[in-house]
């Protein structure tokens, strides 16, 4: 099967980061292709940045061969409903994957994201996807996506101990996508569950096309109806 990563910011070394990661993840037959959008924000860590990340994430589906599946490899999951009604197989965020996974490990999970602005998308995920006292926390390293580096762990583990501490939670959640290549590295030092979404959503990915489920086109998610569009998204008419 072929399951299609797409990193919905521009920067093509966390694209590789986000390869890593999923390839490591999936099964003897699975093809990941990771791929970077042409247009779009540099890194994703503000509503504007997400807002224009998804055009370049819709582009990246119609313009593509179709994949069995798809993983929208940031924490926000942006685009996510609007690619269900465009994508041929079934979509998943890693914020999504990694709290439900989350939530099947313990009682409670703590999210460590990046700059404190993302961390109110963070709860806003959290109460889409989880019934309440799921998270328990949700704290920003205060890093910028693009300066995430090996050497982040340190900074990510501390911040982990202390929610761990403070929430009382029972797991963590990595909420960026950059961190991907922490989440072995933070296992080993935390000795509790440490979700990483690319993962997490390359397994559920997974599992939905070897169980032959696919979004359901009956009403909200069907193929949006044809209009025209205006100005630079021109392009974007059905
Ligand atoms: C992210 C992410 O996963 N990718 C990106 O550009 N920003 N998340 C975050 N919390 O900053």
């Amino acid at each position: 099967m072929l399951i299609k990563v797409i990193n919905p910011n521009t920067t093509d070394a966390m694209t590789a980061t986000i390869e890593s990661s999923a390839r490591a993840a999936a099964g003897p037959g699975t093809l990941i292709e990771a791929i970077t959008p042409v247009m779009g924000p540099a890194s994703i860590e503000s509503h504007y940045d997400e807002a224009l990340s998804v055009p370049g994430l819709l582009h990246t589906i119609t313009s593509t061969e179709p994949a069995d599946a798809y993983v929208i490899a940031c924490f926000g999951d942006p685009g996510l409903d609007a690619a269900r009604e465009i994508a041929p197989g079934p979509v998943i965020g890693i914020a999504e994957a990694a709290m439900h996974l989350a939530m099947m490990l313990g009682r409670g999970f703590s999210v460590i994201t990046t700059l404190s602005r993302t961390r109110g998308r963070a709860w806003d995920l959290a109460a889409r996807y989880c019934p309440p006292r799921a998270c328990l926390g949700v704290h920003a390293t205060d890093i910028p996506v693009l300066d995430l580096s090996p050497s982040s762990l340190k900074s990510v583990v501390a911040l982990a101990r202390h929610a761990l501490d403070h929430d009382g939670s029972d797991a963590i959640v990595l909420g960026c996508a950059g961190m991907a290549d922490l989440c072995a590295a933070a296992t080993a030092e935390l000795g509790v569950p440490v979700i990483d979404g690319v993962a997490a959503a390359v397994g559920l990915a997974e599992t939905l096309v070897r169980l032959g489920l696919s979004t359901s086109t009956r009403d909200e998610y069907a193929f949006p109806p044809p209009k025209t569009y205006r100005g630079p998204l021109a392009g974007f008419a059905r």
